[in-house]
């Protein structure tokens, strides 16, 4: 999933999209907007379904038993599902909600919605000739890739520290470390099980090619989670991972983002000044390094 810079939306006027891309003009002060769902077509609930129905297929032994356990809570994929009604289950289950926005909003206003447990949701879909890719973050990656695991309680604490913390590193100029925390844990993140490493990152789990890729290519490098490790660590944007950061829990994952990132970010950044950043691909010596089975 391509990154833009969120600072700088990428204006796409839908060349017929509905609701129009990247319009934000249609945003509220803090870049939310109602999902007009009356405006999607057969063709748009079309492309949610096969999207949905070709991912649910695959998530058996690639994805995460909390994934797998919550996704039935977007209910059937016939039609693009109203952010209302799951609003109103995920309320009872975390007190998250999720709230439309037109694409990718700047950090601080994303942040701000992180910490009041209100996670942004594009409101447009990829049109049929982007199903297999779409640069930015639509409908599908937001709701199948991050709604999901809103329900696990860990992992929702997790997600509005998150935000909370996001707020503080603005202030400290310390967010594109805390972008590369989102990135290789929110994004791109493995969790080991008894049965072996599944995918709970969202950018993984609505890729139809990179959830099997991330669990069992040999071709990509799995090391164990380190919060001033992975803040080192580049990572690419417009290609499989060739890094990926392997958690044991939800909560270990919470436990290591409590504390204050104030003295964190004074030590990577000391580091980075002594060692340099650490390219993708890269295993460093002595650390925990996951081989995956060979190919069968
Ligand atoms: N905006 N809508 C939206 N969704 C995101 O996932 C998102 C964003 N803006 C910024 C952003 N992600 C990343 O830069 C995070 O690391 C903050
Ligand atoms: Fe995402």
């Amino acid at each position: 999933m391509k990154r833009v810079n969120a600072g700088v939306a990428p204006v796409t006027y839908g060349q017929g999209d509905r609701p129009p891309r990247g319009d934000y003009g249609r945003a509220r002060s803090d870049y939310t907007c109602a999902q007009d769902w009356s405006q999607y077509t057969a063709a748009d609930h079309d492309t949610y379904r096969r999207l949905y129905t070709r991912q649910l297929q695959q998530l058996p032994g690639l994805a995460c038993d909390e994934f797998i356990a919550a996704v039935q809570q977007l209910g059937a994929p016939e039609q693009i599902p109203r952010f209302d009604a799951i609003s109103e289950r995920l309320l009872k289950a975390t007190g998250w909600q999720i709230v439309g926005v037109p694409g990718l909003i700047p950090e601080e206003a994303f942040f701000a919605l992180l910490a009041e447990r209100r996670f942004p949701v594009t409101d447009w879909i990829r049109r049929p000739e982007e199903f297999d890719y779409v640069v930015e973050p639509d409908i599908f990656h937001d709701l199948f890739g991050h709604v999901p695991l809103l329900f696990d309680p860990t992992f929702a604490d997790y997600m509005q520290a998150y935000g909370a913390g996001g707020l503080k590193a603005s202030r400290l100029d310390a967010c594109e470390l805390l972008a590369r925390l989102y990135w290789y844990t929110v994004e791109f993140g493995l969790i080991a099980t008894p049965r072996g490493l599944r995918a709970y990152g969202a950018g993984i789990l609505s890729s139809a090619g990179e959830l099997r890729h991330s669990v069992t290519s040999p071709a990509a490098e799995r090391v164990g989670f380190e919060l001033q490790r992975l803040m080192r660590s580049r990572y690419k944007i417009d290609t499989y991972q060739a890094t990926y950061f392997v958690i044991d829990s939800f909560q270990q994952l919470f436990d290591a983002t409590a504390p204050d990132f104030t003295p964190v970010y004074a030590a990577v950044r000391a580091r980075i000044a002594q060692d340099g950043e650490i390219d993708a691909g890269t295993v460093l010596p002595g650390e925990r390094r996951y081989a995956v089975p060979s190919a069968a």
